[in-house]
């Protein structure tokens, strides 16, 4: 049997899926081209199988539709309608992803069911699809951070140094057609003095008329410049390299499967890969795309959705198995939070975390319950 036979024919059994919906505090608000964050809504999924073993899974799409068509309110329905009621008391791992691939799109919520499923078959079997991955995971995984739009200089100078000497790997600055490049003027000696690798991220915020804009940033850093347009607009990709070939244009949006990487990777426009395991469907897809990207040297590294130590830990684990990235969008807890719902808290040092202490960041029933705004269990039906 293949390694990735074994894994599909792993059993799962169900008992039930508790839905929770949190809200956690941020530190600070947080300004992109999406919109305005102040507090970080997330679902959680609970799936409890018919030995009492809990696994949790965290669906890190926003709630409103402005980042991706999923949203939390409608990714609970999904949850509801057309997955529980398929659930059967017993299953294998194999079951579960075919009933997940009959539904079309809606990535982040089935891959907040596979992982709470998967923590659930790790406890009981020992067993993982990290396993497909052959190489020696890193110990120490290094990361960057992401830092949002600013409105006021003296502010965005201080939030810069601070990054700087915390010793972030890669800071990423979100820009659009608006932004106060006179800012970064004011930011680049720090920056150019610094040794630590400077990119930006547009959140397709860039359409035909803002190329000045983008071509400044194209030509300012020779850096990697993420989504800058619209997810499929081409035309606007071809003319941004043929205006600039030294920018690096890497995906976010646009990749929500292997067919879309394959497809950029065909165009010629593919340079580099942010890869989000919810927007890709789970963590079996999401090695598809890692296996890709090793076998073509495509550069792929790991993104966030601001998730709670919960997502974060299984994305930091992601990380573990790419080991000639820069840097991922994995920070921890603490430059997001006031208060994580695992604990300890993920931890960075000297710009890595560190995967062995991954293992202690435990949820807390305790400050789930506290931050936990909504929640309903659905028992097995079938
Ligand atoms: O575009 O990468 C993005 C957060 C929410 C939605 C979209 C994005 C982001 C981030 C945050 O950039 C990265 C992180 O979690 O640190
Ligand atoms: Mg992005």
């Amino acid at each position: 049997m293949t390694v990735k036979e074994d894994i599909h024919t792993l059993p799962i059994s169900f008992k039930n899926i508790r839905l929770i919906r949190l809200n956690l505090p941020q530190k600070e608000q947080f300004v992109s081209g999406i919109g305005v964050r102040n507090s970080r809504e997330a679902l959680i999924i609970e799936w409890e199988d018919a030995n009492g073993i809990k696994g949790y899974g965290e669906c890190s799409c926003r709630p409103d539709p402005y980042y991706s068509d999923e949203f939390i309110d409608a990714a609970i329905a999904l949850v509801n309608q057309f997955i529980v009621p398929f659930l059967m008391p017993q299953q294998t791992f194999g079951d579960l992803l075919k009933r997940l691939d009959k539904i079309r799109g809606w990535n982040f919520t089935k891959a907040a069911v596979e992982m709470a499923a998967l923590q659930v078959i790790e406890q009981n079997t020992g067993k993982s699809p990290f396993q497909l991955l052959q190489n020696t995971p890193l110990t120490d995984v290094p990361v960057g951070i992401s830092l949002g739009l600013y409105t006021d200089l003296d502010r965005m100078k201080k939030v810069v140094k601070n990054a700087l000497e915390t010793g972030y790997r890669r800071l990423k600055f979100k820009i659009s057609p608006n932004v106060r490049t006179d800012f970064f003027e004011e930011i680049n000696p720090m920056l150019f003095k610094a040794d630590t690798y400077v990119s930006f991220d547009a959140n397709g915020s860039f359409g035909e008329d803002d190329f000045e804009v983008f071509n400044y940033f194209a030509n300012t850093y020779q850096t990697m410049i993420e989504q800058p347009f619209a997810p499929t607009r081409f035309d606007l990709l071809l003319k941004a390299k043929q205006e600039n070939p030294s920018v690096f244009i890497c995906y976010d949006e646009e990749i929500k499967s292997l067919g879309d990487v394959l497809k950029l990777h065909h165009l010629g426009v593919l340079d580099e890969v942010n890869l989000k395991v919810g927007r890709v469907g789970g963590v079996m897809k999401s090695i598809e795309i890692i296996q890709y990207c090793a076998k073509h040297s495509i550069p792929c590294w790991i993104g966030g959705m601001f998730e709670t130590g919960i997502g974060r830990t299984l994305n930091l684990r992601m990380a573990s198995y790419l080991p000639n990235a820069r840097a991922h969008d994995l920070s921890p807890s603490d430059r997001y939070f006031l208060e994580d719902i695992v604990a300890p808290n993920v931890e960075m040092n000297n710009g890595h975390v560190s995967i062995e202490s991954l293992q202690h960041c435990k949820i807390q029933p305790n400050l789930l319950d506290k931050y936990t705004i909504d929640q309903k269990t659905i028992e097995v039906t079938c």
